[in-house]
């Protein structure tokens, strides 16, 4: 007889599982009745175990399957936080995986039945657990900042520009000698030449520092400027395909879509740019994207950064979708409740409650900017 409690993994990303932190009996009481689900994260290093409350589509989808297969679960978050690859073992064929899969594939130490997460389906992966079918169909899409703010950039260091012009020429010609800056003692001639020198100076190292900054910032959206109908054209675009010093891109460590640029031979050159650059979680990197100086361009699951350009204005996905995927849950190869898994999730999807999901945590309302 199989046992019908199951040890379920998941990883906080949004839109899909979401959390905050539980330290008072009234924190429990507020998760249950926003219909959250308590989950521990134990900290790799310390041992320490500390209490959340999850929730979001992923969390109201593992009550579903629950109910409708029949299992109880004890939910826990990925103590690398990480979706899981896999790294050679020294010379040998033998694969260590990390992440969620890792937990699903191990056979001692941390180890899971189930991930109930936005886990990518994909080829290695399938090669050593179990995936349902899909709940999600998506893929991957590549977040910039919005090339308005650049225009705005360009229009201040514009503007500065033409005040100091003006004020070279006012002081060049001016009748009244109001811009002087020169000493007293310096004849006329002299006096007028040195002040016009030093305005000049000033509009050219204002300029220069201007412009500098929002160039080397915001080349991504500048280039889109350049060649307003090229806007970032996907994976295709020359600037993520001929590495330029200045156009940073990356994705996370450890993740489905560092495994897609690994795989395909002709992403290679891509890949080599992105390694060294690429993040340890998906929040940090959209961060640096929305500051534009470490980095320009994010490349991530569709669902994530749609969501982030509907509910963020400095911030927007450039180019069509790539590298179609699907969603599923995962389970140990070979379980006996991969098939009960697929079979409730497609009622779901028959039953509407899928779509219902997406209206409820997915398809928010876009911020108007
Ligand atoms: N869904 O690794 C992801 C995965 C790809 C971005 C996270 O499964």
């Amino acid at each position: 007889k199989i046992s019908t409690h199951l040890e379920v993994v998941t990883i906080e990303a949004k839109p899909f599982v979401y959390k905050w932190p539980i330290y008072t009996a009234s924190d429990e009481l507020k998760c249950a009745q926003e219909k959250g689900v308590n989950c521990t994260f134990s900290n790799e290093t310390t041992g320490e175990v500390s209490h959340h409350c999850c929730f979001g589509y992923c969390i109201d989808m593992l009550n579903m399957l629950s109910e409708k297969v029949k299992f109880t679960f004890k939910l826990h978050l990925s103590a690398d936080n990480a979706f899981g690859s896999f790294k050679r073992v020294g010379n040998s064929t033998r694969k260590e995986w990390t992440g969620m899969v890792g937990e699903l594939v191990r056979e001692e130490g941390v180890t899971s039945d189930l991930v109930v997460a936005p886990l990518t389906i994909n080829p290695e992966r399938a090669a050593v657990i179990d995936f349902s079918k899909p709940f999600k169909y998506q893929g991957l899409t590549i977040l910039v900042k919005k090339p308005f703010t650049n225009t705005l950039w360009i229009l201040v260091a514009l503007s500065v520009h033409v005040v100091a012009l003006v004020l070279y020429l006012l002081d060049r010609f001016s009748p009244f000698g109001r811009f002087k800056l020169a000493k007293n003692d310096d004849t006329e001639e002299d006096a007028l030449n040195m002040s016009s020198a030093m305005w000049f100076a000033w509009g050219v190292l204002l300029n220069s520092g201007i412009g500098e900054a929002s160039y080397t910032a915001n080349l991504a959206a500048f280039l889109v400027l350049d060649r307003p109908d090229a806007s970032i054209s996907g994976i295709d675009d020359s600037r993520l395909r001929n590495p330029n010093e200045n156009f940073r891109y990356a994705t996370v460590k450890d993740s489905a879509v560092e495994m897609y640029f690994k795989r395909q031979v002709e992403l290679s050159t891509m890949y080599r740019k992105m390694e060294k650059f690429n993040y340890k979680n998906a929040d940090d990197a959209i961060k640096d994207v929305k500051k534009g100086v470490e980095l320009q361009a994010f490349i991530w699951d569709s669902s994530r950064l749609e969501y982030e350009d509907a509910k963020d204005c400095d911030l927007v996905v450039a180019g069509e979708l790539f590298g179609r995927s699907g969603l599923g849950v995962g389970l140990r190869k070979g379980s006996p409740w991969t098939h009960l898994i697929s079979l409730a999730i497609l009622e779901l999807h028959e039953g509407g409650q899928m779509e219902k999901l997406d209206n409820k945590w997915i398809l928010i309302e876009s911020t108007e900017c």
